[in-house]
């Protein structure tokens, strides 16, 4: 794009050549000092895209700074020096306006961004003594790293670059051996622990939320808000096996808001950020075993759910009151709780008859995705943390009580626990008391110890190792660190120096779907 075009109006080609028009300063100013690192498109390049889906929070006068001051730990510059306070804030401008037209991102484009590393090659066995069941993997958001940490010695084993901004829990194949990473940007990597090298990367969208496994370790499902796809890239090559645009009942598209596994169901569930569906994926080539009688389920007068499919990646359509997302499920993943659109109810849909079944009132935001369960004094429960008020909910799922309100310091964000601790760990980060940790006690549903690992500083996310015996825990600063305790005596026994450690996830935890853990 030339200056002399850009000063009438800018046309950003997008995808398959989709204008995008903005004021000319921005424009002029991105496309001679942006694009070769961002791309013409705003899509990314060597560096993230540029589109507010990616920069939702980084605008304004912070947005300003990183283009003035440039992004530590990354190629990212400072142009203060070569462009003044207006031009920067033009640019910014330019950058958080939205495109006009939703990018394409077909199988070719994923195909060309596929890169395998030449240097890999497979080990025959770990290429550690440490227990490769005990691996935990430490998401660094600092400078864009992952650790890969022996569980029982805390020795970090490798540590290697990931892509722009990862987000979500990686995902592990059910064997543990490989772990796949995803990005805002989109990018799906894929490493193997045993090796302890990165195996390939592949671009999957352009926008993307989380990723899924299927059961049989076959499929990884990418959900994506830019284009308005589902992308089942095959784990073994990377290469893309479905791109599935998201069309509601009605013919609207929706963006995805999030993939999940159901591996009891052998099957991913998707949520639906713009249209009142829920949708069911088969992994498997029969379907699996819940698309079977599905259409024999449905009463006349409910909601009915559809299933138009057959076959490998056949999809059930639920028909639910309103959007829902951030889910939680029951350990037998029959049932799911999702939050409403306002945000004050958790609703429960029952996935084999495929309808709405419970509400419950929840106000003040529930965090649903971070919810977990274990059995109290007998009886079954889920907890979870509000994004809006200080307060963890503990609901009994047999009947969907609330049985217990629990007053906290603050809103949190995470809760973890363990099959062999009696505590539950929750932060409260989302509030005034960022650094401190709430410990409840399973069976009493009491706080019975409140930490304060690192005074001043953000606190948050916990893991535990294999055994339940140490729970890891993030201070959230880019000079932060991973605290390890002893999860019986709630002594801390070891510190690790880590760049914003944001998240943690320990091989077995994982794939043996513990209950006191995200899945
Ligand atoms: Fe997340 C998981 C959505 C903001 C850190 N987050 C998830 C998942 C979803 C989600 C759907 C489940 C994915 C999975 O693991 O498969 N997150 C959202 C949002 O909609 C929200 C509120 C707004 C957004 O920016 O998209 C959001 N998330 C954040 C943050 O601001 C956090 C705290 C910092 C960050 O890095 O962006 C954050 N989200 C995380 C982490 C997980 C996560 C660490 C994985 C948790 C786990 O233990 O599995």
């Amino acid at each position: 794009m030339t200056r002399a075009a850009a000063a009438v109006a800018v046309a950003v080609t997008v995808g398959s050549s989709l204008p995008v028009t903005a004021a000319p300063d921005g424009a002029t100013i991105y496309s001679d000092l942006c694009a070769s690192c961002h791309g013409e498109t705003r899509l990314g390049g060597v560096g993230p895209a540029l589109i507010p889906e990616a920069l939702k929070r980084l605008r304004g006068a912070s947005l300003e700074d990183v283009i003035a001051h440039g992004r530590t730990a990354t190629q990212m510059p400072a142009f203060s020096q070569t462009i003044g306070p207006e031009d920067i804030k033009s640019v910014a401008a330019f950058i958080s306006a939205p495109l006009d037209h939703v990018p394409t991102w077909t199988e070719a484009d994923i195909r060309d961004t596929l890169v395998t590393n030449t240097d890999y090659s497979a080990a025959d066995a770990p290429l550690f003594d440490a227990n490769p069941m005990n691996i935990t993997l430490v998401v660094e958001t600092g400078d864009h790293h992952i650790s890969v940490l022996d569980g029982d010695t805390f020795d970090v084993l490798d540590r290697f670059e990931t892509p722009f901004a990862v987000h979500g829990g990686p995902k592990f194949s059910p064997d543990g051996r490989y772990v796949f990473v995803m990005s805002r940007d989109g990018w799906v990597q894929k490493y193997d622990i045993w090796s302890l090298a990165e195996v390939a990367r592949v671009r999957a969208g352009i926008n993307s939320r989380n990723v899924a496994m299927s059961a049989d370790g076959k499929w990884l499902a990418v959900a994506n808000y830019l284009p308005h796809t589902l992308t089942i890239l095959s784990t073994d090559t990377l290469e893309p096996a479905q791109i599935r645009t998201i069309t509601a009942a009605d013919g609207t598209e929706s963006r995805v808001s999030a993939v999940y596994q159901a591996p009891e169901r052998e099957s991913f569930i998707l949520a639906l950020k713009d249209a009142p569906e829920i949708w069911e994926i088969a992994t498997t080539e029969d379907g699996g075993p819940f698309f079977d009688g599905f259409v024999h389920s449905h009463e006349a007068g409910m909601k009915e759910a559809l299933s138009d499919e057959v076959g490998l990646f056949a999809r059930r359509r639920i028909l639910v009151n309103e959007p829902m997302d951030d889910f939680f499920f029951t350990p037998d993943y029959r049932n799911l709780i999702g939050t409403s659109r306002s945000g004050d109810r958790g609703v429960v849909v029952n996935l084999d008859v495929g309808r709405e079944v419970a509400s419950l009132p929840l106000p003040g935001m529930p965090h649903l995705g971070s919810g977990i369960s274990w059995t109290s004094q007998g009886r079954q429960v889920m907890a979870t943390p509000h994004l809006g008020e200080g307060r963890l909910s503990v609901i009994d799922t047999a009947d969907w009580s609330l049985v217990k309100s629990i007053e906290t310091l603050g809103p949190g964000f995470f809760l973890r626990s363990h099959e062999n601790t009696r505590y539950v760990w929750a932060d409260v980060f989302m509030g005034p008391h960022k650094d401190k940790l709430h410990i409840l006690d399973k069976d009493t549903l009491e706080i019975v110890r409140t930490l304060d690992p690192d005074p001043g500083k953000t606190v948050g996310h916990i893991e535990f190792t294999m055994d339940g015996s140490h729970a890891l825990v993030s201070v959230w600063e880019n000079d932060g660190a991973l605290i390890v305790f002893d999860s019986e005596t709630l002594e801390e026994v070891r510190r690790l120096p880590m760049s914003k450690p944001v998240g943690k996830y320990n091989v077995w935890n994982k794939i043996s779907f513990s209950d006191g853990t995200s899945h």
